[in-house]
């Protein structure tokens, strides 16, 4: 049967996110979710097992019948099953077709493989063996309240931590994304190095030169990720990528690139998540499943919360969600409006149509919309006192990227003719937006940044890290804060199997499986303070709630830094220090 192969979040992947050496995580990925109907043709019920082939290769998943979904299209959680079927063409975008991907299903009698088992066969080794962590029963019982979650865009800052001999025990408040991370104890204590497929420990000393020698040697280095960490190590990152005239990229260039491209295009219309939560009377998640992907959006910020000019909670809010499945927001919605995939871009074209008074030129449904509810949603806009549209990657990674999120914005524009209106991309990892802040901040461009010419250059689908890895461009990577191994499509796994390969990462993931060294580190939020920025670009400063007696990001890269500007003097060291002080103010 054909299908349209599209992948995206839900709560059991994102609660296994942590948890990437155990048999859990590879369960949830390996799922494929298909309409009752499509699994009845297929003679397939519930827990067979289906094959999915595409022109990239093919892989066994786990039926899961789910009627949220039109039959022809299937959903896989993002991960590295999705990933190892998919193409690494981005469009000269730098983002891939995480959501808009063509194949076939059959049903198949091979089981589904482990993620590391992909991985292996991509070049990479087995897993690692993990430290089992030290309990200390009935130490000292701590408390700590105001505390951040690392975990996604919300940065929601009200968690409450309790700490009992040096290791947490509870986290109240957080979702159960958020609790999983703090609670996680897939953690690596000593640097691992790669020994011909199996793993060797070494000191962290020996850990900093070799990552000096690997990228000081390399022609073409590549420094990958840094969403999943402080604003501070993403500046010392962009210093070593500058004294090494290497290619710093960071997760949006897969993931709200392209509406950063769309913004550059046609501006921002902004605003803080507190403005939305005080006045909004009209909330649109658009491509977007807070639910599964930001749990406490919609508590916190948007729609169940009571706010100055609005004391009735959702009852004084009209929630709105467009999407190509029925998701569990829009289960929750007080309107679901179902788009044909990759069909957004037309639909904000007849919206602006019609706010200018053209409702007659359409035709009777757009991208599979009736064209009254079209115009009874763009009158429910242009009445809102205060409206807020929220856009997810359901828009940047399908057919139209940057040109959807343009298109929504200038719908926007013309909706702020007539009321009040904000657009906020729903931004992912807790500080991908840190990085959009610090790149621009130090170099003028928000990711893709390349330094071969001493000075900055930036070209999305050229100097993107996908772009890169499958082109076979880049000789040795640095990987910090994301994880490729999970999900980056098949090709740019098997480039890093074959290059020196560096992963900086407190836990062990499956970008593990093709490093050369893995140095561990103090996580963020959780063993050692730093900053992130909100999806809103409000900066909230991260506590440190427990100690391991790590190094932190900052300080491996420092290191790493000051070796490199030894070994580097051809390329001039221009950018000034992080302005940030020394040592973080007292919370
Ligand atoms: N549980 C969990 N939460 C996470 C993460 C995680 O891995 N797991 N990752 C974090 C990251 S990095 C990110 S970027 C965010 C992403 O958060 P979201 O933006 O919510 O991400 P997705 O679920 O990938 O995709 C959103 C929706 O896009 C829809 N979609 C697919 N194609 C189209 C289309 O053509 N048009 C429209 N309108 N919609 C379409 C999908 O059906 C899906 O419901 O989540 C963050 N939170
Ligand atoms: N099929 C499919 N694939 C996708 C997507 C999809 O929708 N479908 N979505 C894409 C998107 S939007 C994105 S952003 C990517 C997800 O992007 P990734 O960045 O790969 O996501 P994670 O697996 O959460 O990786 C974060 C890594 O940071 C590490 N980390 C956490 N805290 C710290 C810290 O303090 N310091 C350091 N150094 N590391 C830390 C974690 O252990 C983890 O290994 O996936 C992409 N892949
Ligand atoms: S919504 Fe996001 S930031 Fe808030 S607790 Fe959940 S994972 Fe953490
Ligand atoms: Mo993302």
């Amino acid at each position: 049967m054909n299908v349209l192969i599209t992948s995206g979040r839900t709560i059991a992947q994102g609660r296994q996110l942590y948890y990437k050496d155990m048999p859990g995580y590879s369960y949830e990925t390996a799922r494929c979710f298909v309409n009752s109907f499509d699994l009845l043709e297929l003679g397939a019920a519930s827990g067979d097992y289906l094959l999915l082939s595409t022109s990239t290769a093919e892989e066994v998943f786990v039926a899961t019948p789910c009627d949220d979904l039109v039959s022809g299209t299937v959903f896989i959680p993002c991960g590295p099953h999705a990933n190892a079927i998919l193409h690494a063409t981005t469009r000269g975008t730098g983002a891939p077709d995480y959501k808009w991907l063509k194949g076939t299903v059959t049903r198949t009698d091979l089981p589904p493989r482990s993620g590391w088992d992909i991985l292996v066969e991509e070049g990479g080794a087995v897993c690692p063996s993990v430290p089992a962590p030290s309990e200390e029963d009935g130490g000292e019982v701590v408390t700590i309240c105001d505390v951040a979650c690392p975990l996604c865009g919300c940065l929601c800052d009200d968690l409450v931590v309790r700490v009992e001999g040096g290791s947490i025990r509870s986290v109240d408040n957080a979702c159960s994304l958020g609790s999983e991370k703090f609670l996680s104890q897939s953690r690596l204590m000593r640097p691992i190095a790669n020994d011909g497929g199996s793993w060797r420990t070494v000191e962290f000393g020996e850990a900093i030169r070799y990552a000096v020698e690997v990228l000081a040697d390399a022609e073409r280095p590549l420094l990958f990720g840094w969403s999943g960490t402080s604003a501070e190590a993403q500046c010392t990152g962009i210093q070593i990528a500058e004294t090494i005239g290497g290619v710093i990229d960071n997760c949006s260039s897969i993931c709200h690139g392209p509406s950063i491209m769309g913004i550059q295009e046609a501006g921002h219309p902004g605003c803080t998540l507190g403005a939305v939560k005080n006045r909004a009377d009209v909330v649109i998640y658009w491509g977007s499943n807070p639910i599964e992907s930001h749990p406490r959006h919609l508590s916190r910020y948007t729609t169940f919360v009571n706010g100055k000019y609005r004391d009735n909670g959702h009852h004084d809010r009209t929630l709105v969600v467009v999407d190509i499945r029925e998701t569990d927001t829009a289960k929750i919605a007080d309107e679901f409006i179902r788009v044909r995939p990759g069909g957004d871009y037309a639909v904000f074209s007849a919206l602006r149509a019609i706010l200018k008074g053209h409702a007659d030129a359409l035709h009777t449904t757009v991208a599979g919309i009736p064209r009254e509810r079209l115009v009874w949603l763009a009158d429910l806009c242009k009445n809102a006192r205060f409206g807020a549209l929220f856009t997810g990657i359901g828009l940047t990674q399908s057919r139209g990227r940057y040109k959807n999120v343009k298109n929504a914005i200038q719908l926007v524009d013309e909706l702020n003719r007539h009321t009040k209106f904000t657009l906020t991309p729903m931004r992912g990892h807790w500080n991908v937006n840190g990085t959009n802040q610090t790149f621009s901040f130090l170099t003028g461009y928000p990711y893709g940044v390349d330094f071969s010419r001493g000075t900055p250059y930036y070209n999305p689908g050229e100097t993107t890290a996908i772009d890169l890895l499958r082109r076979g461009e880049a000789d040795a990577c640095l990987i910090i804060g994301a994880d490729p191994g999970a999900h980056l499509p098949r090709r740019c796994n098997e480039h890093l199997a074959t290059i020196p390969t560096i992963v900086i990462d407190p836990f062990v993931s499956l970008s593990t499986s093709f490093a050369d060294l893995h140095i561990p580190v103090a996580c963020v939020g959780i063993d050692c303070a730093g900053t992130g920025y909100r999806m809103d670009s409000v900066p909230i400063r991260m506590k440190k709630v427990i100690d391991l007696g790590l190094p932190t990001d900052e300080e491996v890269l420092s290191q790493i830094l000051a070796q490199v500007q030894k070994r580097c003097r051809h390329y001039a060291v221009t950018i000034p220090r992080a302005p940030y002080p020394e040592t973080p103010p007292a919370s």
